[in-house]
């Protein structure tokens, strides 16, 4: 049997010239000659953490080269890479530690400290640190080893990485992704969107999420591309290195930051081959005026964390705006009802997927799995959607109730949670509602009880250390009462159209 480990894959396509560029980074620069060596340092500090195949490592730090080639270290050691959002708090982490509790944890020089404390506090003993100046425990361990030059066998099954994402429930569950879930997907992406030799992938997201962890980094890496790698999104620098670049992913809050500067236009996306959007919806207005704009449509593909990619807009055919394309070659998809069955085509319904691309479960929850597969195999999604008559796929709103600002998700429920504790609320309702830059913005609505003061600033406040910036409302509105159907549920849909004026 062949090593099934992703990163095997991933290393026979590296160039064959020495100085082809992997990563062109904020501050320094890895060549692909350079990965097996720089990442199999990595290799052997974790392994003499003790990390054998199947443990989780934990990693919360800035984007960085040296993050990247953390994250293959993991691949390469058979581990299990968990990465965290680095606006998550204390609290947030004390769950997570307690949850799939990692061989070792690998957080921010300045954090040490603390999660040294959280991390023992949940029996990891296991910290090391890595800055973004080649600062941090972890870059002085891989300076003194000698690089490891192994990579551990792995099964298509194996975990590759488990990725946190929020529910309905307001607990966060650790969705499991095989090596083959992301090897299968990374292949059929860099199959449909025609990667050639020569591309450059221009990279502003963040990487401890889907977009710009796996689709974005593994599409170029079974390229062989060189990946311009930006440490945060700023429009205008993502414009001036755009000559230089001939794909750009993002969420659509890139593209309407992107409009909105002077300099944007033909000239400076002539190099560019292909814009792509996803994590979010893209209105139909910023993919008019960006064609307006750039002379090219953007192309706009559909996934989530459990599921990878599951539609794209075609690359040659036509990219309909406000629709995500059909369903990617490998991944059946469904519009279903309630139970599970196919509606008819242009009815609306719930989005249902099938394929190698679906996670193994959440973690040590087999109850939850088990909700959100149907007997024969379908994943349910929880967006509404229709498909036409050619298997075109409309998403049109969802079933599980969600925000999504700038490409995060925020479920509304663990945000009422907290705001139920806080001095002076009754009561709480959160609800997202339409903002030009991030597409959603976070709103609470609050039903005060009279004991104390209740104002946004308050609620920041008490937010900061439980919730991460991005889940904290952006306005909050103090009310009477909430609406409540007879059966006493909070009807948040009246209260979308009473205070969801776009701001
Ligand atoms: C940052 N903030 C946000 C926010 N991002 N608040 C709400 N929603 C967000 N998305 C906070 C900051 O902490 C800051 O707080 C304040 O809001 C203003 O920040 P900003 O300067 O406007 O934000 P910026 O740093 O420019 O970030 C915006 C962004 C970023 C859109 C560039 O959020 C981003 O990179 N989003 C991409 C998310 C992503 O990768 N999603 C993919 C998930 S995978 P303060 O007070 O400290 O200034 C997935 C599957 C799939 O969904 O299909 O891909
Ligand atoms: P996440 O759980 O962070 O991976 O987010 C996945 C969710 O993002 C999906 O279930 C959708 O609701 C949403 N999403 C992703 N891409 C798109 C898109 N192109 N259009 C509309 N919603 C999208």
């Amino acid at each position: 049997m062949t090593n099934q480990n992703l990163y095997t894959v991933f290393q026979q396509r590296f160039p064959a010239d020495p100085e082809a560029v992997f990563l062109q980074g904020d501050r320094r620069t890895v060549k692909y000659a350079a990965v097996d060596e720089e990442s199999g340092r990595f290799l052997a500090v974790l392994k003499a953490c003790g990390v054998v195949p199947g443990d989780r490592v934990f990693m919360q730090v800035e984007k960085s080269a040296e993050a990247v080639l953390l994250y293959l270290a993991c691949l390469r050691a058979g581990a299990v890479f968990v990465p965290l959002n680095t606006g998550y708090t204390g609290s947030e982490i004390e769950y997570f530690l307690s949850n799939t509790r990692p061989k070792v944890f690998v957080c921010r020089p300045d954090d040490a400290r603390s999660i040294a404390q959280l991390a023992g506090r949940a029996g990891v003993d296991k910290v090391l640190s890595l800055g973004v100046d080649g600062d941090g425990t972890l870059m002085a361990a891989a300076r003194r080893v000698q690089p490891d030059r192994s990579v551990a066998a792995c099964d298509a099954g194996d975990l590759a990485a488990i990725l946190y994402t929020s529910g309905t429930t307001g607990r966060s569950k650790g969705a499991m992704l095989t090596h083959d879930n992301l090897l299968s997907n990374g292949l059929v992406l860099h199959e449909y969107w025609q990667w050639e030799p020569g591309d450059v992938l221009l990279h502003a997201l963040p990487i401890f999420h889907v977009h710009g962890l796996f689709v974005a980094l593994h599409c170029a890496l079974l390229n062989g591309s060189r990946i311009i790698f930006h440490d945060t999104f700023d429009a205008n620098r993502v414009l001036q290195d755009l000559p230089n670049a001939t794909v750009l992913m993002g969420v659509p809050t890139f593209y309407v930051r992107l409009l909105e500067l002077d300099g944007f236009g033909r000239d400076a996306s002539a190099n560019v081959r292909l814009f792509i959007s996803g994590s979010a919806p893209l209105l139909a207005e910023t993919f008019t005026a960006f064609e307006a704009r750039a002379g090219q449509p953007i192309l706009e593909r559909y996934g989530m964390t459990e599921a990878g990619m599951m539609t794209s807009n075609p690359y040659s055919g036509p990219r309909v705006p406000g629709t995500v394309g059909f369903a990617l070659p490998g991944v059946a998809a469904r519009v279903a009802d309630d139970a599970g069955q196919e509606v008819e085509r242009g009815t609306v319904g719930v989005l249902e997927v099938r394929g190698p691309n679906v996670f193994a479960g959440y973690w040590e929850m087999p109850e939850k799995t088990a909700d959100e597969f149907r007997d024969d195999g379908f994943f349910i999604t929880g967006d509404l959607a229709t498909m036409d008559a050619d298997g075109r796929v409309t998403i049109v709103g969802r079933a599980k109730d969600l925000v999504i600002s700038g490409g995060y998700n925020v479920y509304p429920k663990e945000v009422e949670e907290q705001l139920d504790l806080m001095p002076g609320v009754k009561e709480s309702c959160v609800i997202g509602v339409p903002d030009r830059d991030l597409g959603e913005a976070v709103t609470a609505i609050v039903v005060p009880d009279g004991t104390a003061e209740v104002s946004l600033g308050v609620a920041q406040a008490f937010l900061v250390e439980k919730l991460a910036k991005f889940k904290q409302p952006k306005s909050l509105i103090v009310v009477d009462e909430l609406p409540r159907n007879t059966m006493g549920k909070v009807q948040k849909k009246s209260l979308r159209e009473q205070f969801g004026a776009a701001s």
